[in-house]
């Protein structure tokens, strides 16, 4: 088991829907800690560069008009494995396709809509997390 960092969202609905408390009590009593955490609100260009594997699928368009509706929490996570075990916490991308009592079926609305995000992977998490935040940022 490696200790890792991660890099998570809490998305526009997520926030405007006031379950930012509540995911902040889920991480931490997955025993994760905060390394990182800004609120902020996102524009075209910087959503285009985060999402840059997704800019040429169908579904670009809906997800950065959503990903702009509003204030977005940022977030870096620690903890033994957390990129695998935030992802199994968030449940799938799909509200509807993932397990109860998941952050994503519980806060999700829909595919786009599904309240949180988390990097899939050790490189990816290397990127997401650098990609919103300097070294002086991180504590
Ligand atoms: P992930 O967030 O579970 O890693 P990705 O496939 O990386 O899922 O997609 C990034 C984000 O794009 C999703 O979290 C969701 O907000 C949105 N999205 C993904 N697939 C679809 C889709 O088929 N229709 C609309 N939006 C989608
Ligand atoms: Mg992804």
């Amino acid at each position: 088991m490696a200790l890792e960092r991660t890099f998570a969202i809490i998305k526009p609905n997520a926030v405007r829907n006031g379950h930012v408390g509540e995911i902040f009590s889920a991480i931490e009593r997955e025993g994760f800690t905060i390394h990182g955490l800004r609120m902020v609100q996102l524009n075209k260009e910087l959503i285009k560069g985060f999402y840059i594997d997704h800019i040429h699928k169908g579904f670009y368009g809906e997800l950065e008009a959503f990903m702009l509706e509003g204030p977005v929490i940022l977030m870096v996570l620690e903890g033994e494995n957390v990129i695998a075990r935030w992802r199994e916490i968030m449940g799938a991308t799909n509200p509807t396709q993932a397990e109860f009592g998941t952050l994503r079926r519980k806060y999700g609305e829909d595919v786009t809509k599904n309240a949180v995000h988390g990097s899939d992977a050790p490189a990816t998490a290397e990127r997401e997390v650098h990609y919103f935040f300097s070294a002086f940022d991180l504590v």
